[in-house]
């Protein structure tokens, strides 16, 4: 049995619960309060106890978000989520290098009052000029890279109030997105913490 340490507002946890509804695989999930954590969550994953923590029966625990997106990913092999040519693969994994800089920082910053909104969409515009006209982050089938990054725009859009869709890449990107049920699933949890 599958079991996903997991907390709704987390975007690392979100992007292990996307791989796993698009995968259809049944998992369990232990919800962890994140402002009082508790002290087996840091003995599960120190030094902080970060969630996600992914565990599947008596296999060593994976942490990190993308470690546990591509193991997923390769144990389920359907629908694959990893392109099959060695350029786009190698692609899908410089998204992931540059998703800080691009996206989490900025996002974080700007959560923390360190950052303006204005300041915050010359992030997105670069984000928007990555991604072009084209369908999907890498090439042109949806792979972990998009799931690497939607979690944030969806909470820039409705826990930041940022215009995401003001960027017209980043618009059509995401209404392409949200045609998929496990993207949707997401949008719910995320209505759930503005509720
Ligand atoms: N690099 C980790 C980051 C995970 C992470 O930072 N999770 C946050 C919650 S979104 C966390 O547990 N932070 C520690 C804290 O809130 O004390 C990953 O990709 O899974």
């Amino acid at each position: 049995m599958l079991t996903l340490y997991d907390a709704p507002r987390c975007p690392f946890c979100a992007r292990a619960r996307i791989v796993l509804a698009e995968k259809g695989v049944d998992f369990e999930t232990v919800i962890v309060e994140l402002d009082e954590r508790p002290a087996w969550m840091v003995e599960l994953n120190p030094p902080d106890g970060r969630v996600p923590v992914l565990e599947q029966s008596a296999l060593p625990l994976l942490p990190e978000s993308r470690v546990a997106m591509r193991y997923l990913d390769e144990q389920f092999p359907e629908p694959p989520l990893m392109p099959v040519d060695t350029m786009e693969r190698a692609l899908v994994d410089l998204a992931f290098e540059r998703f800080d800089a691009l996206i989490s920082t900025p996002y974080y910053r700007l959560k923390n009052g360190r950052l303006t909104v204005e300041e915050f969409h010359v992030s997105l515009a670069g984000f928007d000029e990555e991604l072009g006209e084209a369908a999907y982050i890498v090439g042109s089938d949806y792979t972990l890279a998009d799931i690497a990054y939607i979690p944030w725009i969806l909470r820039a859009e409705r826990l930041l109030d940022v215009a995401v869709r003001e960027h017209a890449n980043i618009a059509t990107w995401l209404e392409r997105l949200e045609e998929r049920e496990a993207i949707r699933a997401e949008i719910s949890v995320v209505s759930s913490l503005v509720a």
